[in-house]
């Protein structure tokens, strides 16, 4: 059978790393193909909402939205619910994670200096403590959102905890999440299972 197909930037991060982690996780084979930033405006056209990643499954199209894409995986492989209501609570998991990454990402679109240091120190003051606080209010006994299984919404939480740990926005401390340690503890879960350590192992 055919292998799907991801296609976003060559980086290990954001929306694209987040679908690559999750087929990783349920162990599903795919063709990872990653495009520079320059060849964006040639396949812009063709891309179902002018943006990556998108999601190729040979038989059913082209999928695009990473939430969308994160779901359809997560219900496929057992890491998303299927009970609708607790898929709800899931949903908003995936939704918050989004939010908060375009409210940080915004901030990298201020030119002026000073504008985008008070922007982000904003951020790290309220809003990202707030949302933080809202994930930790989803992780009930955990470690994860859902107990004892990583789900795409975990995968979520660990995209964004390794952005903001891990220094990509001046002026928003790397500790912003030290005091969570509900948060923390799922997204090092997801950092350290086994699929995700295979993933990043060099390959032979
Ligand atoms: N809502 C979309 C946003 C997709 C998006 O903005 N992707 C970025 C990369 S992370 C992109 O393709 N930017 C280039 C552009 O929009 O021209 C999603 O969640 O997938």
């Amino acid at each position: 059978m055919s292998r799907p197909k991801v296609t976003y930037f060559d980086f290990a991060g954001s929306r694209g790393e987040e679908v690559r982690l999750a087929l990783a996780i349920a162990g599903v084979a795919f063709d990872d193909d990653r495009v520079k930033s320059d060849d964006l405006a040639r396949i812009k056209p063709d891309l179902p909402f002018g943006a990556l990643p998108v999601f190729e499954v040979p038989g059913h199209g082209v999928f695009a939205e990473t939430n969308a894409i994160l779901r359809l995986i997560g219900r496929l492989h057992g890491l998303h619910p299927d009970d609708p209501w607790e898929g709800a609570r899931h949903d908003a998991v995936l939704e918050a994670c989004e939010e908060l990454r375009q409210r940080v990402s915004a901030t990298s679109r201020i030119t002026d200096p000073a504008e985008k240091k008070a922007a982000r120190q904003a951020l790290a003051a309220d809003y990202i403590p707030r949302w933080a606080r809202g994930i930790e209010r989803q992780i009930g006994a955990g470690p994860f959102v859902g107990g004892a299984r990583p789900a795409v919404a975990d995968i979520k939480i660990h995209m964004l905890a390794k952005a903001l740990s891990g220094g990509t926005y001046d002026d928003i401390p790397t500790t912003v999440l030290d005091p969570f340690a509900k948060l923390t503890a799922a997204a090092r879960g997801v950092a350290s299972h086994p699929a995700v350590l295979a993933w990043y192992s060099p390959k032979a």
